[in-house]
């Protein structure tokens, strides 16, 4: 319950970041969500990673909009700055935060229905805009929130728990972030925290566009079947397997595996997650060999995973617009306002 405060104490020993600060001091409030979802692990490896970067709490801007993913937030960084917009409306309030003030590290957290079915849009116009940031959906292939509709990147053909099939074409926001001009683009599993926090944290240091599609599964209602994730079809490719972990119903699920690797992961409702990590070779500086590696793979009915495709010299919205470097709240009125000769001056100019 989110009225059970955590308690302040820490253990004298508790290991210390440059800062100073423990891992306790990156935490939030206890989690509401159901015990094992995904999402409460992405919420660990965001505060293992910001500890691990030493961030002040303070610089930190975690906006979100309406699902358990957007929920999120509340139980991680309890000291930073944190706004819970409307559904699918996250990327338009985090594009405006970031122009006001450039100096904060913006965490826009999502949910696959919030990203991909409402807030499709909006996902869109500030990837393509380049705003700097995180852009995190923590990807269940349903509407937890709302009990378990299929969201738009449930896979075609899967079931939903009360029994019926998905119709429509799932969306792969991965290919979406590539075709848009993402900067930084990556995919991860909640469970595989090895993979997921190193990401973070070079998401975090990236400047633009970062997007990472986070396989976060939904152990109430992600119940499909579809055919990445079929009985049939693990049998059908059980030769590629390098090792299968059977999990235990209502545990976090948890997946380790060597880089050029497969993994096969069966989650809580039995169906199985075909994670292929990327290896040594692969070019994440080429964004057209990005999209038909992802895509190919995407057609044998794995999950590409890890650093997909990174831009060495990203450009933001900021240098775009050619704003100011300091942020609004420090300008003075002498900055707003320099008078009625500069304004003369601006006018002729634009004559
Ligand atoms: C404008 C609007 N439409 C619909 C809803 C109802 N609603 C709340 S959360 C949600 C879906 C959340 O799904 P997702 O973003 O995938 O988050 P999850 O709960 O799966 O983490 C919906 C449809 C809403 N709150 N506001
Ligand atoms: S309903 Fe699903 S997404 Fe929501 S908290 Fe429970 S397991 Fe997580
Ligand atoms: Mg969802």
């Amino acid at each position: 319950m989110t009225y059970i405060a955590k308690p302040k104490l820490h253990h004298p020993g508790l290991a210390k970041n440059k800062l100073g600060f423990t891992h306790r001091d990156y935490e939030g409030r206890i989690s509401t969500l159901c015990a094992g979802c995904g999402h409460d692990s992405i919420s660990a490896a965001l505060i293992q990673a910001c500890f691990e970067l030493d961030l002040e709490p303070h610089r930190i801007a975690k906006l979100s909009g309406i699902g358990c993913s957007s929920k999120t937030p509340d139980y991680f960084l309890g000291q930073s700055h944190g706004f819970n917009s409307v559904h699918g409306r996250m990327p338009s309030v985090l594009t405006g935060a970031n122009l006001a003030n450039r100096d904060l590290i913006y965490l826009g957290v999502s949910g696959d229905g919030d990203s991909a079915s409402i807030g499709l849009g909006q996902f869109a116009h500030c990837v393509r805009r380049g705003v700097n940031m995180l852009y995190i959906c923590e990807n269940n292939g349903v509407y937890g929130l709302t009990k378990g509709q299929f969201s738009a990147t449930a896979d075609k053909g899967s079931k939903s728990k009360t029994g019926g099939t998905n119709a429509d074409s799932p969306i792969d926001l991965v290919s979406m972030a590539l075709v848009l001009g993402a900067t930084f683009v990556a995919r991860s599993f909640s469970g595989d925290k090895h993979q997921l926090i190193p990401l973070v944290k070079a998401a975090i240091d990236h400047r633009g566009a970062a997007f990472i599609d986070v396989i976060s599964p939904c152990v109430a209602f992600n119940n499909h079947a579809g055919s990445t994730k079929s009985y049939d079809y693990v049998r059908e490719h059980n030769d590629a397997v390098n090792r299968i972990d059977f999990i235990t119903t209502r545990e976090p699920i948890t997946a380790d595996y060597p880089a050029g690797s497969v993994q096969e992961v069966v989650q809580h409702d039995g169906t199985v997650l075909r994670l292929r990590k990327l290896d040594g070779s692969y070019d994440v500086n080429d964004r057209v060999a990005a999209m038909n590696y992802s895509l190919a793979h995407s057609a044998k009915g794995e999950v590409v995973t890890g650093l997909v495709y990174v831009d060495p010299r990203p450009q933001e919205l900021h240098d775009y617009l050619h704003t100011v470097e300091t942020p609004f709240n420090r300008l003075g009125e002498k900055d707003l306002c320099p008078g009625t000769a500069t304004l003369a001056k601006l006018n002729a100019s634009l004559r």
